[in-house]
């Protein structure tokens, strides 16, 4: 709408202007602090996604802005909203993921008395978002909208909190939208791109680490172009496999929680590392042990598209401010040399990982969950999307799945438990026809299960896989190893998890043993409904390689040695 059809209602002007920048799914839990934009949406081409508890909504809208690199939105209420949104905000925070959270604010004659559910949002959001802020008056809001745009999605991508006091929302304001806003591409410059083909060439061990954001189709393909033709070994890096093909033959593994060792040695023994994208953070680094701070052993290349990323913990050689998309397009104008004293090197670590994923180990219990992580990757399509939150199951799906093409992994580098299941319905909302799998913990699987409902609402045919070990398994793996024998507060009683999916309205299977679990999948499938496959795991299959017992027993023999 333009200012001809004027007098729109703040609340109005808002929806309109996210429309004006492609919006066209928002995840929310309705508050009456912002019923005006409830009824803005009453009547514009927005697909509204209504969930169960504002982490679920968050967490969608972060999942929204991870597959498309435009900013998921949501909206929430006040107070508790805004509270229980927070976790969403953190992810976002920490995967470098762009997102807006709208959320309703006290009425601005009422602020500073501490209104019913009023927060200060600057404050509260402050430090985990890259802009929080408040839109004091009506023909503000396409500038404080559009700068929103901006902020999530430039440079270092994050979220962006924008406060809604409930009278401004009312008032009716004459003012046209702002223009769509503008992603922008920071690129390397020619000193840059010289610099670095330099260091490369005088290196005899080269290593490159992709992760972080701002990837594209193109730059992946750009970068598996430039690993073939420079014939380099590249790692991707705590849940950002789906960056590189895994059967790429320069695939050098996953650099996460509980790598392939032979990878962790490589990074160290390289004498050139170039992490493009990501920040190299302490699971990346493996506790901060691989690279040393400030001061890199090796030779250290960053390209990261926030500047004030680089330096920040390594002190690089070659600092370079670009998008890994730009940097690893603008890899197509280098010659490789003619003869690279590293050459073979990227078969040989691409042999290690192809080792250490291939088979899965055996576990004791009638499920072992690797060999499911094998029977996924596969059956499924190269374009199915997998999401999971935090725990020791995650591990089978680091270890053994295969990412083999951009935006099909959804996971939260920040550790949080709960995403698997709201990231899947987010992700389902936006691409229908794809088959979207959430891998959840027991305990994971609860902190959001709740949306459930929503994906039944919505018929987002989303298949959850919970493996159910009766736990919060990673926390009982640290207390086997630091307490052995106390157990304490990490024994978990769990519903029957097949019949929590029947009574809101989907599908449920249980799966006692790794032979059935084909058929269950195949009649979630087929059952065209949100389907959850309830697995129980044995508890003593607590990693791919270690049992309770023995991590206890190792823990006690420790300290009688001590
Ligand atoms: C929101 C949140 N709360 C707590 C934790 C700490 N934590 C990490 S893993 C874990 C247990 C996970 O249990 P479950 O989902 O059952 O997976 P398991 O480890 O048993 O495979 C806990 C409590 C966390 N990472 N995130
Ligand atoms: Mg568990």
């Amino acid at each position: 709408m333009t200012a001809k059809h004027n007098m729109r209602t703040a609340a109005e002007v808002l929806v309109d202007q996210l429309i004006v920048n492609g919006v066209r799914h928002a995840f929310c839990v309705p508050g009456e602090s912002y019923l005006a934009v409830l009824d803005a949406f009453h009547d514009r081409n927005l697909a509204i996604t209504v969930c169960r508890q504002e982490g679920g909504a968050a967490i969608m809208a972060e999942a929204v802005g991870k597959a498309t690199g435009r900013p998921g939105i949501c909206f929430v209420t006040r107070g508790p909203g805004a509270t229980n949104a927070s976790c969403g905000i953190h992810i976002a925070h920490q995967d470098s993921s762009p997102m807006i959270m709208f959320v309703g604010q006290v009425a601005r004659r009422m602020r500073g008395r501490e209104a019913f559910q009023e927060l200060d949002y600057r404050a509260v959001f402050g430090s985990m978002t890259k802009w929080a802020t408040e839109i004091d008056d009506p023909a503000r809001v396409p500038e404080i909208v559009s700068r929103a745009f901006h902020m999530a999605a430039n440079g270092r991508p994050g979220p962006v909190v924008v406060a809604l006091p409930e009278d401004m929302l009312t008032e009716r304001v004459a003012i046209a939208d702002a223009p769509p806003y503008q992603p922008v591409e920071t690129a390397p410059g020619r000193d840059d791109m010289d610099e670095f083909a330099t260091l490369l060439a005088k290196s005899e061990r080269p290593m490159f680490l992709i992760g972080g954001s701002r990837w594209s189709e193109a730059g992946c393909a750009a970068m598996a172009r430039f690993a073939e033709r420079f014939a380099v070994p590249v790692a991707t890096t705590f849940r950002r496999g789906h960056l590189f093909n895994a059967l790429h033959p320069n695939y050098a593994g996953d650099l996460g929680i509980g790598p392939n060792p032979k990878l962790t040695a490589r990074v160290k023994g390289a004498d050139l590392v170039v992490l493009i994208g990501g920040r190299l953070s302490e699971m990346q680094s493996q506790g901060y042990t691989l690279i040393d701070i400030p001061s890199p052993q090796m030779t250290f290349v960053h390209v990261h598209p926030g500047v004030e990323e680089l330096g920040r913990v390594y002190r690089p050689h070659l600092a370079i401010n670009a998008t890994p998309a730009a940097f690893a397009i603008a890899t197509a104008a280098l010659d490789p040399p003619a003869n690279p004293r590293w050459r073979g090197t990227a078969e040989a670590a691409h042999d290690e990982y192809l080792a250490y994923s291939e088979k899965p180990t055996d576990v004791p219990g009638g499920v072992n969950l690797g060999a499911i992580l094998v029977w996924l990757r596969d059956n499924l399509r190269d374009d199915a999307m997998m999401c999971n939150g935090a725990g020791n199951f995650a591990a089978w799906v680091h270890r053994y799945y295969r990412f083999r093409k951009f935006a099909t992994q959804f996971a939260p580098t920040a550790g949080s438990m709960g995403y698997g299941v709201p990231a899947a319905i987010g992700i389902k909302r936006l691409y229908p026809d794809r088959t979207v799998v959430a891998i959840s913990g027991d305990g994971d699987f609860l902190m959001n299960g709740q949306e459930f409902a929503t994906a039944v609402q919505f018929g987002a045919a989303v298949l959850v896989i919970v493996a159910d070990n009766g736990l919060y398994g990673t926390i009982r793996m640290h207390q086997e190893r630091e307490y052995p024998g106390r157990i304490s507060a990490t024994q978990l009683r769990n519903p029957d998890f097949a019949a929590y999916a029947r009574t809101f309205g989907g599908f449920g299977v249980t799966v006692e043993k790794t032979a059935d679990f084909p058929a269950a999948f195949r009649a979630a499938e087929t059952s065209g409904q949100p389907a959850i496959i309830h697995l129980k795991i044995d508890p003593e299959a607590i990693t791919p390689t270690q049992t309770l017992a023995r991590i206890r027993e190792t823990a006690l023999a420790r300290r009688h040695d001590g």
